[in-house]
């Protein structure tokens, strides 16, 4: 039996397909023991995005040990499979019953970027704001002209700016956030959790902060560096620069578009353009971080200070406007 199965049945969790409601999208959120059950920056991207496009859903907790028995009793493929043939499970998922696959299965997904692709596929995507009437696509697609901002990324952009966001500001928060995350882990949930991070990194989650206070501030700079590079525009805008130089997801023109976050942050502020992909995929990890250190923590008030003060206010108008709970 797999680990995560036998994990969900010392963890009590039970999971029955005919509970979820059959006249709305099922969203699979991650199971944490915050206040109101939420953590994740990969899950909240979709909640978010599930708001911005005003889709009614209801929200379907699930612990971490037990996401692989839940996807594959919703026959949900694994993201990833490791070299030595582990499947890697995660969420956020999705079930839309009212949507029909050719053999006759409601559909069901995981992954943030195939995700939002369903989404703007099978759902309207004009909203209005008073007078104002946007288009609500998250991804552009790879033959469209992106010669502009206008268009939201293509799924190579977004490749483009994931491969590069992960290993620059995740991997440098990663040993920031794992330990203050494991207080918020369910109990059945915490073996699980240990086990894979551990074997990520290689160390105990508790050795994972430089101990001596010089390494553990110039490994916090590293965080800091890696937001101000990408408020200074190293990303080119939704065209996306890789360290190496151009990326599959380049586009000529945007290169030179200097499209920093803060004119974004203007252009969603004024209901110019509704927020895309990488928008939210930004606001995720924003809310993740305040949500993991808390708002009065110092590193969560250093993270407002940061390029100008922006990425505070960056999460602040997602959660005004997308925070809420279920339609
Ligand atoms: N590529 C996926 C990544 C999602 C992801 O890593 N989700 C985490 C949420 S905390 C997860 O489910 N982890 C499960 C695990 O580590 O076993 C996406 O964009 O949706």
């Amino acid at each position: 039996m797999s680990d995560s199965k036998e994990d969900a049945v010392s963890g009590e969790f039970k999971f029955n397909v005919q509970d979820l409601p059959n006249d709305k999208i099922t969203f699979f959120d991650m199971q944490f023991t915050t206040p109101d059950r939420r953590l994740s920056p990969f899950t909240t991207l979709i909640r978010y995005a599930l708001k911005i496009k005003e889709i009614p859903f209801h929200t379907h907790f699930i612990p971490m040990h037990a996401v692989r028995a839940v996807s594959e009793s919703l026959s949900i493929s694994p993201v990833w499979t490791s070299d030595d043939g582990t499947p890697l499970y995660t969420l956020p998922a999705i079930y839309d019953p009212t949507n029909l696959k050719e053999d006759g299965t409601p559909t069901a997904l995981s992954d943030s970027l195939p995700i939002c692709q369903y989404l703007d596929e099978r759902y309207p995507i004009i909203v209005g704001h008073g007078s104002i009437v946007l288009s609500t696509k998250l991804v552009g697609s790879d033959n469209e002209s992106a010669s502009t901002t206008n268009n939201p990324p293509s799924p190579a952009q977004i490749n483009a700016f994931t491969q590069r966001f992960t290993p620059e500001i995740d991997y440098a928060l990663l040993p920031f956030i794992l330990p203050k995350t494991l207080p918020w882990v369910p109990l059945a949930s915490v073996p699980y959790f240990r086990r894979t991070r551990e074997k990520w990194f290689g160390k105990k989650i508790e050795d994972m902060v430089p101990a001596n206070e010089e390494e553990r501030a110039r490994a916090w700079a590293t965080v800091r560096e890696g937001f101000e590079d990408l408020e200074r525009n190293a990303y080119g805008g939704w065209g996306v620069e890789s360290s190496e130089g151009t990326t599959e997801g380049q586009v000529e023109g945007l290169k030179e578009a200097k499209y920093t976050f803060k004119s974004r942050l203007d252009e969603l502020r004024s209901n110019a353009q509704s927020p895309n992909y990488i928008d939210t995929f930004v606001a995720g990890r924003l809310y993740w971080m305040r949500k993991v250190f808390g708002d009065d923590s110092e590193e969560w008030r250093d993270v407002r200070r940061w390029s100008g003060g922006m990425w505070g206010d960056w999460l602040d108008l997602f959660e005004e406007r997308y925070g809420e709970a279920d339609v």
